[in-house]
């Protein structure tokens, strides 16, 4: 799976995916051989070697990657939806400079491999919302969602134009313990938790109904590292998979948290997230990835809400 000359550079390593993914990438290659990186330390990173880097810095991003020897990039930084939206013009620029950086160290041959992530927010309110369709309408309506849609058409074009191994999933909301959320519209569904076992109570942001697709983290990073370790022939999509784990609204996984807290108590009071939240699709086809690298998925709300609690009641 791993060659012994392979090095990994993480780009965002502290933020929700990252240090899960370092630890796991770790477990594959070696601490020694996965280096961290991120605007500062993280206290939820494990004990990697850690480099500052601004993934804006493309000369910086170059040095470490010659420093280092790096084989693999896994590019994580980007500014989510709801953070993205009171700040686009800055998660434009982060979001596809940033990109650009990565795809060209590919390009010149200095790196073998990219990971990077795209998001069910390529998809907006004209998207069939029910079991939305590998190729399908996409008009985002966020700037999070514009950049990732642009994003994917850019790495299959580096990937056309100059066979750069670029690959990419498009994340539904995440939900583990580790570490927490960094300005999403899913995020909901990972402080109800915290909230759940401090208070026994939590208004949530979106509203009792509002459906969306969503993952356990340890399915998203499984996911993760089988496309990047499939053999190139299988992976035929090279803009971004669709990828299925769950979908549930804030209703039913407050039900679901109330198995076990009989007492929690729920509340809504939705705020500008609804209608990011209302514009993105309910479930989603990831037929293809199934197909393509055998993709399935191990988490349902039952196991999800188990696990979730269970972790942070030791954590805590
Ligand atoms: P996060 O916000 O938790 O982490 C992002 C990390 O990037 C942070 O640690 C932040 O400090 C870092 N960062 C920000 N600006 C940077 C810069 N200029 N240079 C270097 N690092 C910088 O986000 P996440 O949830 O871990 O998401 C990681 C990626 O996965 C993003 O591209 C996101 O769009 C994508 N994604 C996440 C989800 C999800 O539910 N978490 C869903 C779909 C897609
Ligand atoms: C967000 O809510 O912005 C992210 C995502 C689905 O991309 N969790």
């Amino acid at each position: 799976m791993s060659a012994s000359n392979d090095k990994i550079l993480i780009i965002g390593a502290g933020g929700q995916i990252g240090v899960e993914l370092t630890e796991n990438l770790s477990t594959i290659y070696g601490s020694s051989n996965v280096i961290a990186s991120d605007l500062k330390v993280s206290p939820y990173l494990p004990n990697n070697p850690f480099e500052i880097l601004d993934a804006l810095d493309k000369n910086a991003l170059f040095e470490i990657v010659k420093k280092h020897g790096i084989t693999h990039v896994y590019h994580l930084a980007a500014l989510l939806s709801a953070t993205g939206e009171q700040n686009p013009m800055f998660a434009w620029k982060l979001n596809m400079e940033s990109l650009f950086h990565v795809l060209d160290l590919a390009k010149e041959k200095h790196i073998k491999q990219i990971y990077w992530p795209s998001s069910i927010a390529v998809f907006g309110p004209t998207t069939p919302q029910i079991n939305t369709p590998q190729y399908t309408v996409m008009e985002p309506s966020t700037i999070y969602g514009i950049s990732k849609q642009a994003g994917e058409r850019w790495c299959e074009w580096y990937f056309k134009k100059f066979g750069v191994d670029v690959r990419s999933i498009r994340y539904p909301g995440l939900i583990g313990w580790k570490s927490a959320p960094g300005g999403g519209t899913t995020d909901y569904a990972v402080h109800i938790f915290y909230e759940a076992l401090k208070t026994g109570t939590y208004e949530s942001f979106l509203s009792e109904n509002t459906t969306l697709p969503m993952m356990c983290m340890e399915d998203a990073i499984r996911a993760t590292l089988e496309i990047m370790h499939a053999p190139a022939e299988k992976i035929k999509i090279r803009s971004s998979y669709n990828l299925s784990g769950l979908s549930f609204s804030p209703k039913e996984i407050a039900d679901e948290i109330r198995k076990h807290i009989p007492n929690f108590k729920m509340s809504y009071k939705p705020d500008f997230r609804q209608q990011i939240a209302d514009s993105w699709p309910k479930s989603i086809d990831d037929s293809s990835a199934r197909i393509d690298w055998g993709w399935k998925e191990k988490y349902n709300l039952e196991a999800l809400v188990k696990a979730m609690l269970d972790n942070l009641k030791t954590k805590t």
